[in-house]
């Protein structure tokens, strides 16, 4: 076997690890971190070195698919048929309703040369704004608290801050879980400087307080509050930089005004924090020579999030602190590259270069070097507009890429119902099994990780070249080839006898067309291609024509790319979020994310191993909140907000405030029935159009499901996924996930009102192989209560129990143990379910705690019993060593379980 490695990056978080990817050019075989790249100088956290698990080819999309009619199911087709069928319905729809009936919904985690040629097309060719990506849940407010208050689009930061700051604020950040290298690198930074001070700011007591020398858990939405009270205590103690003031900013009388109302003791109410704590975090503020801040989305997913934005931004203008080293607003990028998407326009309201949609000036400038007459001027549509307008019917034709609407926007029922309302769906995939491909009327099979070639930036500004290792499978094809393939064949209809727009070859000739319309701008990158990249490695940008290495650091002169040259304070009032707890709502639901899983997980949703850490779908609520709802951890409830409700069990955390509940982003409704955005709002801020995803008004309700299902089967998880889930539709609880390392397997949970008819369960129990075979059942019709387990080689390979469940972890962990003993044949044939244990969960817990070595909470909870600490821990059970993602739980771990003090006789 001929063993190659390809540099690239890791495609999931914006920190924008490079990678190694080890194959034999058609399979990948391995990732290293990649010692060379500056984002990460070889480490990976645990997704980023599980890659090669992941992307099982049974999820792939591998051929284009059809269908002609909506109550048809897709059929296998060629390229050619699907790219012609596409572009005559464009054509049609454009046509006869105007380009503004067409729309295109793409995303961060698309290469820069793809969304160059979105852009292009969607602008150029057929003439509308109506592209927007989903970084419009995820950046824009960032996009105009930069703009607003630096006068241009530009985190002005380097990762090397965050090693030369004294003082660094992380608001609405899991860094511990979202950018988990970068955590590593703050955490040996202040193990290296102890004297640097770390402030988190978020509701919960995340992984990411584990470095914080402060944690201020604020009500959720209320920072806008938090920034003026911060910014009233650094004016009333002269904590400020008159002469940086006075050089470089505008707006502060204003400013002024408005925070005087912010009084300690008022922010303290509002923030539902103390005033020492405020006057604490001031201070440090204040008086560090270096404050570097550092946020994400739970700043910027809010009705208020352009405000939240500059109102941090406001206190760096005050204290001088941007523009040097350890010091600056540095907004963490959540995907691999929402900055490629930003720079090259990819919001409607945007163009290529920073430029705005809105700017006749810019769109001439454009226009004119793309050779077209004009660019449209109507205003596109945002995400949320979007999916309104295509269920209203005016938006009749929509073409996503890269992204799953059908998890990740809020209010799914409305989501659904316009996926479902709109005459052509087009869909750009590397995955078929995704929420949104169902509704797809063509799904276009696209090449994804270690398959592509191009550029992504990431958040520090950093250009990294995105090399292809192996050929992408099936018929796949990379993302901007199809988008130039249908454009020319769109020309046909809309410019003929024009030549084509669309002469590209290969994606470093897209590229170097698109680094042009950078000249000049604040951005300028013209300096940059695919070979330089190869030469000189990842180059941070401005990085004009002619420079010799990238820009570390923005601003150092003081001067800002506004009309005047300076920075603007902004007087944003605090407005409260849209849905307040109520007697009918009473809780906040907060939404957010897990170390191990990415988004929809059609990704990490395929390894087994990423489910080792948290398993599957559960509310996280404050102790006080259980006993008030009367609840046990492990208890099934009907979570509702006003516009839809989900099923599933609770548990007992006191990370979450009381009147607050957690839940992860990731469980859509192929691993949740219903899944989270069910219930989220599409109430947006007004100036970024970016959803209020981290905030809804919800309510508990107790169900009475006492039908039970637990089903466990080994083999390939990702067919048993697709013919077990759709038989589960009609029960009222429904929650997937893999378990297992080396033989993994699929698990379900499902719970209902009744049991189901005979044939039903037949049917599942012949998908799970239960029918024949090996196979000990034990069967009560009169009490709909049944257990089978199907023993191959001495080992159990698949158990289904009906009625109830409360053998369920006893077998799980028989299962894992690959062990079969009397026990069990005595259990399995006798007619009560009472398992050995009485069905507790296994002490400690299954739950894989690190992924890397494989080692369980239980064993590092006995370890610790015995009195190991982190050291003693890592040397004798290996965890933490690795990627280091796990070390701040184990932290946490030994902090609730004191050591015992050593006795010197
Ligand atoms: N493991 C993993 N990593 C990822 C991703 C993933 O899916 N999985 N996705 C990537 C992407 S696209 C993104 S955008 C980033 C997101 O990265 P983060 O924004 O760090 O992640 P979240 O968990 O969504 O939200 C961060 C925190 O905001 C807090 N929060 C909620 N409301 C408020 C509020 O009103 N004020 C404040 N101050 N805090 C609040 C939440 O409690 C949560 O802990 O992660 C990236 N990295
Ligand atoms: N409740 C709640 N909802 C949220 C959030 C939250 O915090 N709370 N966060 C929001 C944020 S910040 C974000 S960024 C969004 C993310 O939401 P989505 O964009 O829906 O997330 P993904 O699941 O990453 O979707 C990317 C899709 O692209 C596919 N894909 C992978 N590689 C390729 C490729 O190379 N080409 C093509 N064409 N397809 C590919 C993947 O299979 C996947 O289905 O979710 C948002 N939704
Ligand atoms: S921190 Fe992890 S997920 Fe993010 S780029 Fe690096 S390896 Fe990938
Ligand atoms: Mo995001």
């Amino acid at each position: 076997m001929n063993r190659q490695i390809t540099a690239s990056t890791c495609c999931y978080c914006g920190v924008g690890c490079g990678v190694l990817i080890e194959h034999d050019g058609e399979r990948i075989l391995g990732v290293k971190g990649d010692p060379s790249h500056p984002a990460n100088f070889g480490k990976l956290c645990s997704k980023g070195s599980t890659l090669h698990l992941t992307g099982d080819l049974h999820a792939r999309a591998l051929y284009p698919q059809l269908r002609l009619s909506k109550n048809l199911a897709r059929g296998r087709t060629d390229w050619d048929s699907a790219l012609d069928h596409a572009a005559s319905v464009f054509a049609r729809t454009i046509a006869e309703h105007g380009p503004d009936s067409v729309a295109f919904y793409i995303s961060g985690q698309l290469l820069t040369e793809d969304y160059y040629a979105f852009n292009k097309l969607a602008r150029a060719v057929i003439g509308t704004n109506n592209i927007d990506s989903n970084s419009r849940l995820c950046m824009s407010s960032a996009v105009v608290g930069y703009k607003r208050s630096l006068g241009a689009d530009a985190p002005p930061c380097s990762y090397e801050d965050l090693e030369l700051s004294d003082c660094v604020m992380i608001v609405g950040s899991n860094m511990a879980y979202a950018h988990p290298v970068l955590f590593r690198r703050l955490e040996e930074a202040k193990a290296r400087r102890p004297h640097m001070k770390i402030i988190v700011i978020d509701p919960r007591r995340t992984d990411t307080c584990d470095l914080a020398d402060l944690h201020l858990a604020i009500l959720p939405g209320t920072d806008v509050a938090l920034f003026h009270g911060i910014l009233h205590l650094l004016l009333k103690e002269d904590w400020i930089d008159r002469d940086f003031i006075q050089a470089h900013t505008q707006g502060l009388p204003e400013l002024k005004q408005r925070v005087r109302d912010y009084t300690p003791s008022r922010v303290s109410q509002l923030c539902g924090i103390s005033v020492e704590q405020l006057q604490q975090c001031a201070k440090w503020i204040g008086t560090s020579s270096g404050f570097l801040s550092l946020w994400c989305m739970g700043l910027n997913q809010s009705t208020a999030g352009s405000a939240k934005n500059s109102a941090l931004i406001n206190l760096h203008l005050a204290t001088g602190q941007i523009g040097r080293p350890g010091a600056g607003p540095f907004s963490l990028t959540g995907q691999p590259n929402a900055m490629g998407g930003r720079e090259t326009g990819s919001l409607s309201n945007l163009l290529p270069g920073h430029r705005e949609a809105g700017n006749a000036e810019h769109r001439a400038e454009v226009a004119a070097y793309w050779g077209v007459e004009q660019l449209p001027d109507n205003t596109g549509l945002t995400a949320i507009e979007l999916f309104e307008q295509m269920a209203s019917g005016k938006v009749k034709a929509v073409w996503i890429a890269c992204t799953n609407p059908a998890q990740s926007l809020p209010d799914q029922v409305a989501v659904r119902a316009a996926l479902q309302a709109c005459p052509f769906v087009v869909l750009q995939e590397a995955f078929h099994t995704t929420e949104t491909a169902a509704f797809a009327d063509l799904l276009l099979p696209a090449a994804s990780w270690g398959e592509k070639d191009g550029t992504v930036t990431n958040s520090e500004r950093r250009i990294s070249h995105v090399r292809k290792a192996i050929a992408a499978p099936g018929e796949a094809r990379s993302d901007w080839a199809i988008t130039v393939d249908f454009a020319q064949r769109l020309e046909k209809y809309l410019r003929p006898g024009h030549s084509s727009l669309f002469a590209f070859e290969t994606a470093a000739q897209v590229f170097d067309e698109y680094k042009h319309l950078t000249l000049g701008r604040d951005l300028d990158l013209s300096g940059i291609s695919h070979a330089l990249l190869d030469r000189i490695g990842p180059q941070q940008w401005p990085f004009p024509a002619g420079a010799r290495e990238g820009t570390a650091r923005l601003y150092l002169d003081g001067v800002f790319p506004t009309a005047s040259g300076r920075a603007n304070f902004v007087a944003d009032p605090y407005r409260a979020a849209k849905e307040q707890r109520d007697a009918h709502f009473p809780l906040t639901l907060i939404t957010g994310r897990l170390r191990d899983q990415w988004h929809g997980m059609s990704r990490t949703g395929t390894a087994a191993q990423l489910f080792g850490h948290v398993s599957e779908a559960v509310l996280t609520l404050h102790p006080d909140e259980l006993r008030r709802h009367r609840l046990r951890s492990g208890d099934l409830i009907r979570l509702k907000s006003r516009r839809g409700a989900i099923i599933l069990p609770v548990s007992s955390d006191d990370s979450v405030r009381p009147g607050q509940a957690f839940l992860p982003m990731h469980w859509g409704d192929r691993f949740l029935k219903g899944g989270v955005n069910s219930l989220t709002l599409p109430a947006f801020d007004p100036l970024s159009k970016q959803p209020e995803l981290k905030h809804s008004g919800v309510s508990l309700e107790p169900v009475c499901l006492p039908w039970h299902l637990f089903a466990l089967i080994e083999g390939n998880a990702q067919q048993n996924f697709e013919t077990l889930r759709p038989l589960c539709e009609g029960f009222s609880y429904v929650s997937l996930s893999l378990t297992g390392r080396d033989r993994p397997a699929l698990l379900i949970r499902a719970a209902h009102v009744s049991p189901p008819d005979a044939q039903l369960l037949r049917d599942i129990d012949q998908c799970l192989g239960l029918n024949h075979g090996p196979v000990l059942a034990y069967d009560d019709p009169q009490r709909s209560i049944g257990k089978r387990v199907r023993l191959e080689d001495g080992r159990i390979t698949a158990i289904r129990l009906a009625g109830e469940t409360l053998a369920r972890h006893w077998l799980h962990n028989l299962w894992l143990e690959g062990r079969v003993d009397e026990q069990l044949r005595r259990w399995l044939l006798a007619p009560l379910s009472a398992p050995p244990g009485n069905g507790k969960p296994l002490t400690g817990g299954n739950n894989i705690l690190c992924n890397c070595k494989n080692v369980s909470l239980g064993a590092v909870c006995a370890a610790i019993g015995q009195g190991m600490d982190l050291q003693a821990l890592k040397h004798t059970l290996g965890c933490g060593t690795q990627c280091g993602s796990c070390v701040p739980e184990i932290k946490r771990l030994l902090a609730a379980n004191p050591q015992p003090v050593a006795v010197i006789a």
